[in-house]
This record gives C-alpha cells, sequence and structure tokens, in this order.
C-alpha cells in the first residue's frame, strides 16, 4: 500500500506526498507481529521509499485470534511499541468514545500533514463476538468475555449519550441503523458521493494492456552517434568533484570504450542502456540498497565524492543524493522506448526537467525530484 502511494505520489509532482496519503488499519495483534511492519517503517524515511507519513490506525481489540494472555501474546507493553523505532508519536485512544477517536485522527493529520512523518492511533476497544462466525471466544478468555457480555456496545453507549445531550430524540438511533441496514441490503450508497463522475487526471487507462499479448514488439536501437554522446556524458565528472581511484579508473575506461579503444564491458552496457532509456524520456528506479554502486562493484551508476564532508553526496542519472534511481512514470514494460509516450501509458503530469546523463531539457513526464 505505502509503494502504491508512493507512485501516486510521484505521479502528482512537487506536492505529491502533500496530495497522496497512506492509511493503514491494522490489528493489535498482526501490528506487533508481523515482519513487514518493521520492513515497512524502516523505509518510511528513506530518500527512495519515503511516503511523508502513514498514518496508522491500530484496532486494537487487544486479541490476536484467540491470544490476548501477554505471556503468549507480545514481549512489549504496547502492541503499538514497534512504532518507536521511528519515533512516531503514538495516541491511544478509548474506542468507546468516538469523539476522542475523531479529534485524536484529527491531530494525526494535521502532524502529518505538518512534519511529513508517520503517526499512529492506537484504538483500545475489545472484539464483541469470536474472530470468525463459527467462534466462541469464552472458551479460551472466560473472564475477558464474561465483562465484553456486560457491555452495551460502542453504538448504544454512544446514542444514549447524544439522546442524553439532547443531539438526537430517544428511538432516531434504532431508525438510523434500521435505515442503515436497508441501505445494505438494498446495495444502495451509504454516501452521497459529491461528484458521481469524477474522474481523476491522475487514473491510468489499463485498456491498453487488457487482453493483448504480452510480446509487443518494438525497435530499441540506438544510434552510434547517440552511444557516443551518451558515453561522453557518462564519463564526465565535474571539476570538484573526486572519485575514488579504483572508480576513476573504471570511468577512464569506460571513456576509452566510448571512443571504441576498449571493448563494451558489462558495467558500461547496462549505463548506457539506462542512459538511452533515460534521454528518450523513460524515468527508471533501480531498487536496492546497493544499486547505485553495484554489488559486484561493477555499475557505478552513482558516484561518491572522496572529498565529502558530510553526508552523501553522489551523482546519479535521476538523483544526485540517491543511490537509487528512481521512479518510473512509464511504468509498463510494454512501452516501446522508440515511441513517446502516450497518455495511456504515462499518468504524470508533463514537467520538464534536465537529464544529468543528456544534459538537455527534456519534455518527457517526470518524477518529482524528492525533497529531503
Ligand atoms: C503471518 C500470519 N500468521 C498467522 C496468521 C493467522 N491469523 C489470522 S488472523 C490472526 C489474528 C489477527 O489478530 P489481529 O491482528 O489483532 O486482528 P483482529 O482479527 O483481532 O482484528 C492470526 C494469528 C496469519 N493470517 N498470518
Amino acid at each position: 500500500m505505502a509503494g502504491s502511494v508512493y507512485a501516486r505520489q510521484v505521479r502528482r509532482g512537487a506536492e505529491g506526498k502533500k496530495q497522496a496519503l497512506p492509511v493503514l488499519i491494522h490489528g493489535d495483534a498482526a501490528v506487533a507481529g508481523q515482519g513487514v511492519n518493521q520492513e515497512m517503517l524502516n523505509f518510511s524515511n528513506t530518500r527512495g521509499y519515503g511516503t511523508g507519513g502513514t498514518v496508522h490506525i491500530v484496532v486494537n481489540n487487544q486479541i490476536g485470534f484467540t491470544t490476548s494472555d501477554l505471556r503468549d501474546y507480545r514481549s512489549s507493553l504496547y502492541c503499538t511499541d514497534i512504532f518507536k523505532m521511528i519515533e512516531a508519536p503514538i495516541f491511544h485512544v478509548n474506542g468507546d468514545d468516538p469523539e476522542a477517536v475523531a479529534l485524536v485522527t484529527q491531530i494525526a493529520m494535521e502532524y502529518r500533514q505538518e512534519f511529513k512523518k508517520d503517526v499512529v492511533i492506537d484504538i483500545v476497544c475489545f472484539r464483541k463476538l469470536g474472530h470468525n462466525e463459527q467462534d466462541e471466544p469464552m472458551v479460551t478468555q472466560p473472564l475477558m468475555y464474561k465483562k465484553i457480555a456486560q457491555h452495551a456496545g460502542t453504538r448504544k453507549l454512544y446514542a444514549d449519550k447524544l439522546a442524553a445531550q439532547g443531539v438526537i430524540v430517544a428511538g432516531d438511533a434504532e431508525q438510523m441503523i434500521k435505515d442503515y441496514r436497508a441501505a445494505l441490503d438494498e446495495g444502495r450508497h451509504l454516501i452521497d458521493p459529491v461528484i458521481s463522475d469524477y474522474q481523476s487526471k491522475f487514473a491510468i487507462d489499463w485498456t491498453p494492456y487488457i487482453n493483448v499479448p504480452y510480446t509487443e514488439k518494438c525497435d530499441t536501437t540506438v544510434s552510434m552517434t547517440e552511444m557516443q554522446r551518451l558515453s561522453k556524458r557518462l564519463t564526465t565528472v565535474p571539476d570538484n568533484f573526486t572519485l575514488h581511484s579504483r572508480v576513476q579508473k573504471i570511468i577512464d575506461d569506460r571513456k576509452q570504450m566510448g571512443e571504441g579503444k576498449l571493448p563494451v564491458d558489462w558495467g558500461m552496457a547496462e549505463n548506457l542502456a539506462y542512459a538511452s532509456l533515460v534521454a528518450a524520456g523513460y524515468n527508471i528506479r533501480v531498487s536496492g540498497e546497493d544499486v547505485g554502486r553495484g554489488t559486484f562493484f561493477h555499475r557505478h551508476a552513482a558516484l561518491h565524492d572522496q572529498n565529502r564532508e558530510s553526508g552523501t553526496r553522489a551523482l546519479s542519472g535521476r538523483c544526485r543524493t540517491s543511490q537509487k534511481t528512481r521512479a518510473a512514470s512509464c511504468a509498463s514494460t510494454r512501452c516501446c522506448p522508440k515511441k513517446p509516450c502516450s497518455p495511456s501509458n504515462t499518468a504524470s503530469p508533463p514537467r520538464r526537467r534536465t537529464n544529468w546523463w543528456s544534459g538537455k531539457r527534456s519534455s518527457a513526464t517526470s518524477p518529482t525530484a524528492p525533497r529531503w
């Protein structure tokens, strides 16, 4: 989900992180137990994957399937303690108090929009019935479910409160429940949509990809002059940028490869392939911790200044500072490099940008330069 939102943010350009918000709903057992959450949180503030903060809502019914005894359940006090690893604010809120939940949600949203970081709403509540239709939770949680059986339910408590305050009159709540139920049974909209025929300008039209062969032929040749131009660009390093001697040797060799004095090796071929695509207006995302340099010291798509004083200062095709060459606006492998991206295979609003590879302004669609 966070990855999908990241892509949507890229499509939206500079304001993407503000306009597209990831909201994740977790169970209390799943949030503490599933490794994917730890992985996602570790990604949350990285340059190549950060979404500017996810709003996490934990429906904390204090039980996972049938396990609620802390001796069996987990080793931290709160199920949300995993979020402490990124120092996210965590709001523990009483699920029996819908207005408190609404208030906390508002605060959480404002925090996320202001600070562009993850935030957590831990709604402490309970599961009225069992985990599924045939369940009998009393079997495993006799004490807990004796208490739950005496609880009138959040809806009733809140309706009674509103009636006592004079916000609704007695009987209104029952009618609302009946109307809601009837709407569900009749398949009616539960909420009247404000705009019924809204078509997002960022929506992708998948129809060209449905029921067609996946082996469309296309011409991927690149002229020798273009190859030589790209080789020059790839091997030109700014004056104030000092390469490690081993990388310098690779770049020097690549220079000779571009001039036809040495056979082109794997690393150069790869970089030329990326460069030709980027120069043709296609954004490329090569993803992974070591992809800039290359695991086998062969790629060097990102170059590191050996005299840098702080942080990372790298040169790469798409981004000065990241190892990752990022976000494809044209995500489809079926998109032919020789064809201009049509509105159906790219969803980014047109933005002009400069390619480091080509040195020229591109009219191609472009992802947002990440802000960090
Ligand atoms: C990786 C994994 N382990 C175990 C399960 C089995 N399982 C299904 S639901 C569940 C409990 C989930 O509890 P919680 O996250 O609190 O959500 P709840 O159903 O209580 O809302 C478990 C353990 C699973 N689906 N996936």
